[in-house]
């Protein structure tokens, strides 16, 4: 898909969501930094939750899958690479989309299926695309971006190594537990190794694919990074619950992936709190173990530190919750209000137009005038 005529309006509001990039080369975070990440992972909970009610009024439609357990995994990752170092990830994506920087005004607008999406209302809750902050999906096919990741990674090497343009990059692919079986993923693993391909796989292992617990779906599965060592691939666990820690450990692993031009491996270790998707009787873990990942959440440990060191009081934290409270009352307003796409927004976006050559026409436009359509 296509970008939008939304692109340069959602990028120029970017910069006030985006988890910080900063040139802060060190793996410790600065105060700066640690408040950018509450705010940030606060307004993906607040996102999220206000998701759940518009799904529930049938606002939203198709699949829907809530990122609220795992913000620190986005926020923490994002946060520790540059903002034009490529992001690809599964369908579980509102929460990549935010701290890369999609408005979410873009965001909650795509899941309406409304025109000022990031997509145009085409693509919905699984497929969030944001070319100018370097997001290129969303993508519903389980482990179907791993081969994108590995080709996104090799893409930017290509451009400085044989074109002698652009810069040293290194690509985040996300994908889930459940998606490690995948032969794709294999694949990716075994040719950006042989290639020098710096692209690192960050598996956001929440212990569950769909209804199924880890131990039942994948062999070996308390030692993960067993998969990526066996590629010759530098590979590191991560308590992804900890956004302090996570990245003090992740950043330090990215420059080097970048620096050396190697794939690397994260099992960075997580949990959803809602079901796998809005249809979920969860029938498969209990209350109370729910309720114990709940004890560790991420935003709070962070505001606990943040309060500790003097660097927040509960009337800042107050003013922030309100602050992102209206933040994504504005963005469900303007979801509500944007127009649905016009028919003939069926048939743009659809294909790539025609190389030229290729093509039995000169004319290399699309939708309803390309006669190839
Ligand atoms: C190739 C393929 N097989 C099956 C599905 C159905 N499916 C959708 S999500 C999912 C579970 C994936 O779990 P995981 O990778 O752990 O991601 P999580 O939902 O936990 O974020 C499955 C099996 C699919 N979308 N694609
Ligand atoms: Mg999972």
């Amino acid at each position: 898909m296509t970008q939008t005529t939304t692109d340069s309006a959602h990028a120029a509001k970017a910069a006030k969501n985006m988890s910080v990039q900063t040139d802060n080369k060190s793996a410790t975070p600065t105060t700066e930094q640690k408040l950018q990440w509450l705010r940030s992972m606060q307004l993906i909970r607040e996102f999220e939750n206000r998701t759940m009610q518009a799904y529930q009024q049938a606002k939203i439609g198709g699949f829907c899958h809530i990122y609220t357990g795992q913000e620190a995994c986005a926020v923490g990752t994002i946060g520790a690479v540059n903002h034009d170092d490529p992001v690809v990830t599964a369908y579980r994506d509102h929460g990549h989309a935010l701290a890369r920087g999609m408005t979410p005004e873009a965001c909650m607008a795509e899941m309406f299926g409304k025109i000022h999406g990031c997509a145009k209302g085409k693509g919905g809750s699984m497929h969030m695309f944001d070319k100018p902050n370097w997001l290129f999906g969303g993508h519903g096919i389980v482990g179907a971006q791993t081969p994108l990741g590995a080709g996104l990674a090799f893409a930017e090497k290509y451009k400085l190594e044989v074109m002698g343009e652009g810069k040293k990059k290194v690509t985040l692919c996300y994908l889930g537990d459940g998606a490690i079986d995948q032969g794709a993923f294999h694949e990716a693993l075994n040719y950006v190794s042989v290639h020098d391909i710096p692209v690192i796989f960050i598996i956001e292992n929440n212990g569950y694919s769909m209804g199924t617990a880890i131990k039942r779906h994948t062999a070996n599965s308390d030692n993960l990074i067993s998969r990526g060592q066996s590629y010759g691939i530098n590979s590191i666990e991560i308590d992804g619950l900890d956004i302090c820690h996570l990245y003090e450990q992740f950043k330090p692993f990215a420059e080097k992936c970048r620096e050396s031009s190697r794939p690397g491996f994260v099992d960075l270790k997580t949990y959803r709190y809602q079901g796998h998707s809005m249809s979920d009787p969860q029938k498969y873990r209990t209350k109370d173990e729910v309720e114990s990942f709940k004890e560790q959440d991420s935003i709070a440990r962070l505001l606990s530190q943040l309060m500790d060191s003097g660097d927040m009081t509960e009337e800042s934290w107050k003013e922030l919750q309100s602050e992102i409270k209206a933040q994504v009352m504005g963005a469900m307003k303007f979801a509500e209000e944007s127009p649905a796409p016009e028919a003939n927004e069926l048939y743009t976006d659809v294909y790539a137009n025609p190389e030229k050559n290729l093509s039995p026409t000169t004319d290399f436009g699309h939708g309803l005038n390309n006669p190839l359509l």
